[in-house]
């Protein structure tokens, strides 16, 4: 297993649409170790392939307490079962230290396929709908922050590129 790094707003790579994944390989099974690990170690509750710059339909979140039941998503679709809509504080591994209320369907089905390729559905409310609708957003190259207002996105740009110039 092996960390990768997490690509962080507002690179440009961040931006690509996945590619559904069609072969159910070994390979596959790697990326889903390693972004596993990479989620945990970073203390996040979901991240997307696109988050470490690959480009496959393929997301991993883990909304448990015990932070002990990772759940494997691929090629992942969603219907919404409640036009109802609840808002949340969310954050992104991608978008570290900030946090913006983005409201969402409240309840959804999720339809996905697991790591051998059999498709499984669930019905999803609270922080899982929640966390599914932004990862989803991901693989479309879609972030929280074009949720909010341009004055506050333009902000958080700045101030994680200066952090960025002053870590390189
Ligand atoms: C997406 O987000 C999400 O800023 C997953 O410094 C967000 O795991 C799903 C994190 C809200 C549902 C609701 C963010 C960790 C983790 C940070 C995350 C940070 C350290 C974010
Ligand atoms: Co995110």
């Amino acid at each position: 297993m092996a960390l990768r790094p997490i690509l962080e707003f507002p690179d440009p790579r961040l931006r690509t649409v996945a590619k559904p994944v069609t072969a159910f390989d070994a390979e596959l099974k790697t990326l889903t170790e390693d972004m596993i690990e990479t989620m945990y170690e970073a203390e996040g509750i979901g991240l997307a392939a696109s988050q470490i710059d690959v480009h496959k339909r393929v997301l991993v979140i883990d909304v448990s307490e015990e932070k002990d039941s990772p759940q494997v998503f691929i090629n992942p679709t969603f219907d919404i079962l409640d036009q109802e809509t609840q808002d949340y504080d969310e954050g992104c591994l991608s978008v570290p230290g900030f946090y913006e209320t983005v409201s969402r369907p409240r309840r959804v089905l999720i339809k996905a396929q697991n790591v051998e390729g059999d498709a499984f559905e669930i019905d999803a409310d609270g922080i899982l709908a929640i966390c599914i609708q932004h990862e989803i957003d991901h693989l479309d190259g879609k972030l929280f922050v074009d949720y909010i207002s341009k004055l506050k996105r333009d902000r958080i740009r700045s101030k994680l590129e200066k952090a960025h110039r002053k870590s390189a």
